[in-house]
Protein backbone atom coordinates (compact mmCIF):
# COMPACT_ATOMS: atom_id res chain seq x y z
CA UNK A 1 0.00 0.00 0.00
CA UNK A 2 0.92 3.69 -0.62
CA UNK A 3 0.60 5.25 2.14
CA UNK A 4 -0.19 9.47 2.18
CA UNK A 5 2.51 10.44 4.55
CA UNK A 6 2.38 14.61 3.99
CA UNK A 7 0.04 17.48 2.60
CA UNK A 8 1.45 20.90 2.16
CA UNK A 9 -0.44 23.67 0.96
CA UNK A 10 0.85 27.35 0.06
CA UNK A 11 -0.64 30.46 -1.21
CA UNK A 12 0.91 31.61 -4.32
CA UNK A 13 0.15 35.19 -6.06
CA UNK A 14 -0.10 35.90 -9.46
CA UNK A 15 -0.55 39.32 -10.93
CA UNK A 16 -2.78 39.53 -13.87
CA UNK A 17 -1.82 40.94 -17.43
CA UNK A 18 -4.69 43.69 -16.66
CA UNK A 19 -7.51 44.26 -14.20
CA UNK A 20 -9.91 41.98 -14.59
CA UNK A 21 -13.14 43.07 -14.13
CA UNK A 22 -16.36 41.58 -13.20
CA UNK A 23 -19.57 41.95 -11.45
CA UNK A 24 -18.78 41.84 -7.79
CA UNK A 25 -14.76 42.19 -7.70
CA UNK A 26 -11.85 43.61 -10.17
CA UNK A 27 -8.44 41.40 -10.15
CA UNK A 28 -5.21 42.67 -10.56
CA UNK A 29 -3.82 39.65 -8.76
CA UNK A 30 -4.70 35.78 -8.39
CA UNK A 31 -4.09 33.96 -5.34
CA UNK A 32 -4.12 30.15 -6.17
CA UNK A 33 -3.51 27.42 -3.24
CA UNK A 34 -0.79 24.98 -4.23
CA UNK A 35 -1.55 21.09 -2.56
CA UNK A 36 1.27 18.90 -2.76
CA UNK A 37 1.37 15.21 -1.55
CA UNK A 38 3.88 13.19 -0.64
CA UNK A 39 3.67 9.19 -0.24
CA UNK A 40 4.89 6.60 1.41
CA UNK A 41 7.27 5.69 -1.31
CA UNK A 42 9.02 9.06 -2.86
CA UNK A 43 6.16 9.63 -5.31
CA UNK A 44 3.84 13.12 -5.40
CA UNK A 45 0.92 14.81 -6.38
CA UNK A 46 0.23 17.96 -7.05
CA UNK A 47 -3.06 19.95 -6.64
CA UNK A 48 -4.62 23.30 -7.25
CA UNK A 49 -7.54 24.91 -5.30
CA UNK A 50 -8.64 28.68 -6.60
CA UNK A 51 -11.09 30.97 -6.36
CA UNK A 52 -12.25 34.01 -7.47
CA UNK A 53 -11.68 37.80 -6.09
CA UNK A 54 -11.61 37.02 -2.38
CA UNK A 55 -14.87 35.93 -1.23
CA UNK A 56 -16.74 37.95 -3.41
CA UNK A 57 -17.69 35.11 -5.89
CA UNK A 58 -18.28 32.16 -3.91
CA UNK A 59 -18.30 30.39 -0.18
CA UNK A 60 -14.26 30.13 -0.18
CA UNK A 61 -11.38 32.06 -0.19
CA UNK A 62 -7.83 31.66 -0.35
CA UNK A 63 -7.22 31.34 3.00
CA UNK A 64 -10.19 29.38 3.74
CA UNK A 65 -9.07 26.58 1.12
CA UNK A 66 -5.47 26.37 2.52
CA UNK A 67 -7.26 26.13 6.37
CA UNK A 68 -9.52 23.66 5.62
CA UNK A 69 -6.97 21.41 3.93
CA UNK A 70 -4.10 21.86 6.78
CA UNK A 71 -6.72 21.71 9.87
CA UNK A 72 -8.98 18.97 8.74
CA UNK A 73 -8.12 16.97 5.34
CA UNK A 74 -4.43 16.92 5.98
CA UNK A 75 -5.28 15.00 9.58
CA UNK A 76 -7.85 12.81 7.69
CA UNK A 77 -5.78 11.70 5.29
CA UNK A 78 -2.14 11.21 7.26
CA UNK A 79 -1.61 7.78 6.60
CA UNK A 80 -4.48 6.51 4.55
CA UNK A 81 -4.05 4.80 1.30
CA UNK A 82 -3.45 7.04 -1.37
CA UNK A 83 -4.04 4.63 -4.32
CA UNK A 84 -7.71 4.56 -3.51
CA UNK A 85 -9.03 7.70 -4.40
CA UNK A 86 -12.55 6.15 -3.72
CA UNK A 87 -11.85 5.45 -0.35
CA UNK A 88 -9.81 8.81 0.11
CA UNK A 89 -12.47 10.94 -1.15
CA UNK A 90 -15.30 9.38 1.69
CA UNK A 91 -12.44 9.95 4.23
CA UNK A 92 -12.51 14.08 3.30
CA UNK A 93 -16.31 13.91 2.84
CA UNK A 94 -16.57 12.58 6.57
CA UNK A 95 -15.01 15.27 7.77
CA UNK A 96 -15.20 18.03 6.13
CA UNK A 97 -18.37 19.38 4.43
CA UNK A 98 -18.95 21.92 1.83
CA UNK A 99 -15.44 23.64 0.55
CA UNK A 100 -15.67 22.09 -2.47
CA UNK A 101 -12.60 23.99 -3.55
CA UNK A 102 -10.67 22.70 -0.58
CA UNK A 103 -11.81 18.96 -1.32
CA UNK A 104 -11.00 19.09 -4.94
CA UNK A 105 -7.30 20.67 -4.34
CA UNK A 106 -6.87 17.29 -2.28
CA UNK A 107 -8.55 15.09 -4.86
CA UNK A 108 -6.65 16.59 -7.48
CA UNK A 109 -3.17 15.71 -6.06
CA UNK A 110 -4.28 12.17 -5.47
CA UNK A 111 -5.15 11.60 -9.19
CA UNK A 112 -1.39 13.03 -10.40
CA UNK A 113 0.01 10.88 -7.93
CA UNK A 114 -1.45 7.89 -8.84
CA UNK A 115 -1.35 8.20 -12.13
CA UNK A 116 2.56 9.57 -11.64
CA UNK A 117 3.04 6.05 -10.03
CA UNK A 118 1.12 4.21 -12.80
CA UNK A 119 3.33 5.70 -15.30
CA UNK A 120 -0.60 6.80 -17.03
CA UNK A 121 -1.85 10.16 -17.54
CA UNK A 122 -4.84 11.56 -15.55
CA UNK A 123 -7.05 11.17 -18.85
CA UNK A 124 -5.92 7.02 -18.85
CA UNK A 125 -7.57 6.72 -15.23
CA UNK A 126 -10.88 8.87 -16.50
CA UNK A 127 -11.38 6.28 -19.37
CA UNK A 128 -8.92 7.34 -22.25
CA UNK A 129 -8.58 11.07 -23.81
CA UNK A 130 -11.13 10.73 -26.90
CA UNK A 131 -9.71 14.55 -28.52
CA UNK A 132 -6.13 16.33 -27.54
CA UNK A 133 -7.58 19.73 -27.28
CA UNK A 134 -10.94 21.66 -26.88
CA UNK A 135 -11.83 25.24 -28.14
CA UNK A 136 -10.42 28.12 -25.82
CA UNK A 137 -12.56 30.93 -25.56
CA UNK A 138 -11.21 34.31 -23.91
CA UNK A 139 -12.78 37.09 -21.30
CA UNK A 140 -12.51 40.22 -22.12
CA UNK A 141 -12.78 42.32 -19.41
CA UNK A 142 -10.61 45.09 -18.87
CA UNK A 143 -13.97 47.21 -18.40
CA UNK A 144 -13.14 49.33 -21.59
CA UNK A 145 -14.93 48.91 -25.02
CA UNK A 146 -12.20 49.95 -27.09
CA UNK A 147 -9.34 48.55 -25.04
CA UNK A 148 -11.59 45.13 -25.51
CA UNK A 149 -11.87 45.49 -29.09
CA UNK A 150 -8.28 45.97 -29.70
CA UNK A 151 -7.37 42.71 -27.24
CA UNK A 152 -9.69 40.79 -29.37
CA UNK A 153 -8.46 41.63 -32.86
CA UNK A 154 -5.21 40.94 -31.28
CA UNK A 155 -6.50 37.10 -30.46
CA UNK A 156 -8.27 36.50 -33.76
CA UNK A 157 -4.77 37.74 -35.59
CA UNK A 158 -2.94 35.14 -33.18
CA UNK A 159 -5.27 32.63 -33.88
CA UNK A 160 -5.60 31.80 -30.35
CA UNK A 161 -9.43 32.44 -29.76
CA UNK A 162 -12.30 33.26 -31.39
CA UNK A 163 -14.81 33.03 -28.69
CA UNK A 164 -15.18 35.80 -26.49
CA UNK A 165 -16.74 36.33 -22.65
CA UNK A 166 -17.68 39.75 -21.99
CA UNK A 167 -18.19 40.02 -18.29
CA UNK A 168 -20.91 42.17 -17.48
CA UNK A 169 -23.53 43.08 -14.59
CA UNK A 170 -21.18 46.06 -12.94
CA UNK A 171 -22.76 48.78 -15.19
CA UNK A 172 -26.66 50.09 -15.63
CA UNK A 173 -28.00 47.69 -17.79
CA UNK A 174 -28.55 50.70 -21.06
CA UNK A 175 -24.31 50.99 -20.61
CA UNK A 176 -23.37 47.27 -20.73
CA UNK A 177 -25.95 46.74 -24.14
CA UNK A 178 -23.98 49.79 -25.44
CA UNK A 179 -20.23 47.77 -24.45
CA UNK A 180 -21.37 44.55 -25.93
CA UNK A 181 -22.85 46.35 -29.17
CA UNK A 182 -19.93 48.09 -29.73
CA UNK A 183 -17.93 44.85 -29.60
CA UNK A 184 -20.43 42.75 -31.35
CA UNK A 185 -20.41 45.74 -34.07
CA UNK A 186 -16.57 45.61 -34.85
CA UNK A 187 -16.06 41.59 -34.70
CA UNK A 188 -19.34 41.15 -36.54
CA UNK A 189 -19.04 37.29 -37.93
CA UNK A 190 -15.81 36.32 -36.95
CA UNK A 191 -16.61 35.55 -33.29
CA UNK A 192 -18.58 34.17 -31.25
CA UNK A 193 -20.08 36.27 -28.52
CA UNK A 194 -21.23 35.18 -24.92
CA UNK A 195 -21.47 37.07 -21.31
CA UNK A 196 -21.02 36.38 -18.05
CA UNK A 197 -23.30 38.40 -15.51
CA UNK A 198 -21.93 36.64 -12.33
CA UNK A 199 -25.45 36.58 -10.36
CA UNK A 200 -25.83 40.90 -10.61
CA UNK A 201 -29.59 40.83 -12.09
CA UNK A 202 -32.45 40.50 -10.71
CA UNK A 203 -35.40 38.62 -12.93
CA UNK A 204 -36.86 41.51 -13.97
CA UNK A 205 -32.88 43.15 -15.50
CA UNK A 206 -32.19 39.72 -16.94
CA UNK A 207 -35.79 39.49 -18.98
CA UNK A 208 -34.62 42.79 -20.54
CA UNK A 209 -30.70 42.21 -20.78
CA UNK A 210 -31.67 38.73 -22.10
CA UNK A 211 -33.72 40.16 -25.36
CA UNK A 212 -31.34 43.36 -25.58
CA UNK A 213 -28.54 40.97 -25.98
CA UNK A 214 -30.65 38.34 -28.42
CA UNK A 215 -30.61 41.44 -30.48
CA UNK A 216 -27.62 42.28 -30.71
CA UNK A 217 -26.73 38.48 -31.49
CA UNK A 218 -24.79 37.24 -28.43
CA UNK A 219 -25.22 33.33 -28.37
CA UNK A 220 -25.29 32.49 -24.79
CA UNK A 221 -25.93 34.24 -20.99
CA UNK A 222 -24.20 33.12 -18.02
CA UNK A 223 -25.66 32.89 -14.54
CA UNK A 224 -27.38 36.54 -15.33
CA UNK A 225 -29.13 35.71 -11.47
CA UNK A 226 -28.60 34.87 -8.48
CA UNK A 227 -27.51 31.29 -8.56
CA UNK A 228 -29.92 30.23 -5.38
CA UNK A 229 -32.73 31.18 -7.77
CA UNK A 230 -33.31 28.08 -9.79
CA UNK A 231 -36.95 28.49 -10.80
CA UNK A 232 -36.11 31.74 -12.14
CA UNK A 233 -33.05 30.49 -13.93
CA UNK A 234 -35.40 27.96 -15.67
CA UNK A 235 -38.20 30.98 -16.61
CA UNK A 236 -35.83 32.66 -18.05
CA UNK A 237 -34.29 29.69 -20.07
CA UNK A 238 -38.19 28.99 -21.14
CA UNK A 239 -38.10 32.61 -22.18
CA UNK A 240 -35.09 33.29 -23.98
CA UNK A 241 -34.51 32.47 -27.79
CA UNK A 242 -30.09 32.87 -26.38
CA UNK A 243 -28.80 29.74 -23.79
CA UNK A 244 -28.72 30.40 -21.05
CA UNK A 245 -25.94 28.79 -18.91
CA UNK A 246 -25.76 27.87 -15.11
CA UNK A 247 -22.26 28.90 -13.45
CA UNK A 248 -22.39 29.47 -9.69
CA UNK A 249 -25.81 27.45 -9.16
CA UNK A 250 -23.67 24.41 -9.71
CA UNK A 251 -21.72 23.06 -6.81
CA UNK A 252 -21.41 19.44 -7.90
CA UNK A 253 -23.91 16.83 -8.89
CA UNK A 254 -26.92 17.46 -6.52
CA UNK A 255 -27.15 20.68 -8.06
CA UNK A 256 -26.55 19.54 -11.79
CA UNK A 257 -29.76 16.53 -11.49
CA UNK A 258 -32.07 19.30 -9.75
CA UNK A 259 -31.00 22.19 -12.67
CA UNK A 260 -31.24 18.94 -15.44
CA UNK A 261 -34.33 17.35 -13.68
CA UNK A 262 -35.87 20.77 -14.53
CA UNK A 263 -34.43 22.22 -17.38
CA UNK A 264 -33.30 25.25 -15.38
CA UNK A 265 -30.40 25.40 -17.91
CA UNK A 266 -29.33 24.94 -21.79
CA UNK A 267 -26.07 25.21 -20.63
CA UNK A 268 -23.50 24.02 -17.53
CA UNK A 269 -20.62 25.88 -17.21
CA UNK A 270 -18.69 22.42 -15.60
CA UNK A 271 -15.89 23.48 -12.95
CA UNK A 272 -13.52 20.69 -11.37
CA UNK A 273 -13.10 22.89 -8.56
CA UNK A 274 -16.97 24.27 -7.90
CA UNK A 275 -18.14 19.98 -8.44
CA UNK A 276 -15.61 19.20 -5.60
CA UNK A 277 -12.99 17.30 -7.91
CA UNK A 278 -12.38 15.32 -10.84
CA UNK A 279 -14.34 12.57 -10.27
CA UNK A 280 -17.71 14.82 -9.03
CA UNK A 281 -16.79 16.95 -12.15
CA UNK A 282 -17.35 13.84 -14.36
CA UNK A 283 -21.01 13.31 -12.73
CA UNK A 284 -22.24 16.56 -13.67
CA UNK A 285 -20.63 16.18 -17.36
CA UNK A 286 -22.86 12.82 -17.21
CA UNK A 287 -25.90 14.41 -16.12
CA UNK A 288 -25.52 17.03 -18.63
CA UNK A 289 -25.12 14.50 -21.01
CA UNK A 290 -27.92 12.24 -19.97
CA UNK A 291 -30.20 15.70 -19.83
CA UNK A 292 -29.10 16.86 -23.03
CA UNK A 293 -27.84 20.21 -21.48
CA UNK A 294 -24.86 21.85 -23.40
CA UNK A 295 -21.72 21.62 -22.23
CA UNK A 296 -19.14 24.25 -21.38
CA UNK A 297 -15.40 23.65 -19.82
CA UNK A 298 -15.06 26.69 -17.21
CA UNK A 299 -12.14 28.14 -14.70
CA UNK A 300 -11.68 29.49 -12.01
CA UNK A 301 -8.99 31.21 -13.80
CA UNK A 302 -5.97 28.87 -12.20
CA UNK A 303 -3.01 28.22 -13.18
CA UNK A 304 -1.33 25.97 -15.29
CA UNK A 305 -1.63 22.71 -12.62
CA UNK A 306 -5.93 23.43 -12.83
CA UNK A 307 -5.94 24.15 -15.89
CA UNK A 308 -4.08 21.24 -16.77
CA UNK A 309 -6.23 18.72 -14.47
CA UNK A 310 -9.55 20.25 -15.91
CA UNK A 311 -8.28 19.77 -19.48
CA UNK A 312 -7.42 15.80 -18.54
CA UNK A 313 -10.69 15.20 -17.43
CA UNK A 314 -12.17 17.12 -20.20
CA UNK A 315 -10.65 15.47 -22.92
CA UNK A 316 -12.21 12.25 -22.04
CA UNK A 317 -15.18 13.74 -23.41
CA UNK A 318 -15.58 14.17 -27.10
CA UNK A 319 -18.34 16.95 -27.45
CA UNK A 320 -18.12 20.48 -25.66
CA UNK A 321 -21.05 22.67 -27.12
CA UNK A 322 -19.75 25.63 -26.29
CA UNK A 323 -15.93 25.10 -26.46
CA UNK A 324 -13.43 25.37 -22.74
CA UNK A 325 -12.50 28.79 -21.14
CA UNK A 326 -8.81 27.30 -19.90
CA UNK A 327 -7.30 30.38 -20.19
CA UNK A 328 -6.18 31.11 -16.81
CA UNK A 329 -2.42 30.72 -17.39
CA UNK A 330 -2.67 33.43 -19.99
CA UNK A 331 -4.15 36.32 -17.51
CA UNK A 332 -0.98 36.28 -15.32
CA UNK A 333 2.06 37.78 -15.98
CA UNK A 334 3.86 35.06 -15.83
CA UNK A 335 4.31 31.51 -15.80
CA UNK A 336 4.66 28.68 -13.16
CA UNK A 337 5.16 25.37 -15.36
CA UNK A 338 8.18 24.55 -16.75
CA UNK A 339 6.37 23.75 -20.23
CA UNK A 340 2.90 26.06 -20.57
CA UNK A 341 -0.14 24.31 -21.42
CA UNK A 342 -0.40 24.99 -25.83
CA UNK A 343 -2.93 26.95 -27.74
CA UNK A 344 -2.64 26.21 -31.47
CA UNK A 345 -5.58 26.94 -33.73
CA UNK A 346 -8.19 28.33 -31.66
CA UNK A 347 -7.86 25.09 -28.86
CA UNK A 348 -5.88 24.33 -25.57
CA UNK A 349 -3.91 21.47 -26.28
CA UNK A 350 -3.85 18.33 -23.38
CA UNK A 351 -0.74 18.06 -22.53
CA UNK A 352 1.30 14.49 -22.47
CA UNK A 353 2.80 12.66 -19.88
CA UNK A 354 1.52 10.90 -16.66
CA UNK A 355 -0.62 12.49 -14.02
CA UNK A 356 -1.96 15.77 -14.66
CA UNK A 357 0.98 16.04 -17.56
CA UNK A 358 2.75 19.46 -16.26
CA UNK A 359 5.70 20.50 -14.05
CA UNK A 360 5.72 22.92 -11.66
CA UNK A 361 8.69 25.69 -12.14
CA UNK A 362 10.08 25.52 -8.39
CA UNK A 363 12.24 28.79 -8.96
CA UNK A 364 8.53 30.43 -9.72
CA UNK A 365 6.14 29.05 -7.15
CA UNK A 366 9.12 30.09 -4.82
CA UNK A 367 9.15 33.58 -6.30
CA UNK A 368 5.40 34.57 -6.30
CA UNK A 369 4.57 32.08 -2.54
CA UNK A 370 3.30 34.45 -0.26
CA UNK A 371 4.90 35.21 3.17
CA UNK A 372 8.26 34.87 0.82
CA UNK A 373 10.53 37.70 0.97
CA UNK A 374 11.24 39.34 -2.65
CA UNK A 375 9.72 42.61 -4.68
CA UNK A 376 6.58 40.76 -6.45
CA UNK A 377 5.13 39.08 -3.49
CA UNK A 378 6.07 42.22 -1.18
CA UNK A 379 3.97 44.27 -3.82
CA UNK A 380 0.95 42.30 -4.00
CA UNK A 381 -0.86 40.82 -0.85
CA UNK A 382 0.12 41.20 2.96
CA UNK A 383 -0.94 37.54 5.05
C1 LIG B 1 -16.73 32.87 -14.05
O1 LIG B 1 -17.63 33.37 -13.44
O2 LIG B 1 -17.03 32.12 -14.95
C2 LIG B 1 -14.17 32.45 -15.69
C3 LIG B 1 -13.67 33.16 -16.71
C4 LIG B 1 -13.56 34.48 -16.29
O3 LIG B 1 -13.14 35.44 -16.91
O4 LIG B 1 -14.02 34.58 -15.04
C5 LIG B 1 -14.28 33.30 -14.57
C6 LIG B 1 -15.35 33.16 -13.61
MG1 LIG C 1 -19.21 32.41 -14.70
Amino acid sequence: MTRIDRITTEIIDLPTIRGHVLSMATMTVQSIVLVRIRFSDGSEGLGEGTSIGGLSYGTESPESIKAAIDSYIAPALQGSDGDNISAARRLIEKSVRGNPIARAAVEMALWDGLGRRLGVSVAQLFGGAVTDGIELAWTLASGNSERDIEEAEEMLAARRHRQFKLKIGKRALKDDLAHVGRIAAALGDRARLTVDVNQAWDLQTARIGLRGLEEIGVAMAEQPIDGRFRDQLKSLTDGSSIAVMADEALNGPVDALRHAADRAADAFAVKVAQSGGLAPAAEVIAIAQAAGIGLYGGTMLESGVATAAALQLFCTVERWDWGCELFGPLLFTDEILVKPLEVRDFRILLPEGPGIGVTLDEEKAAYYRRGRPGPAAAGIVAE
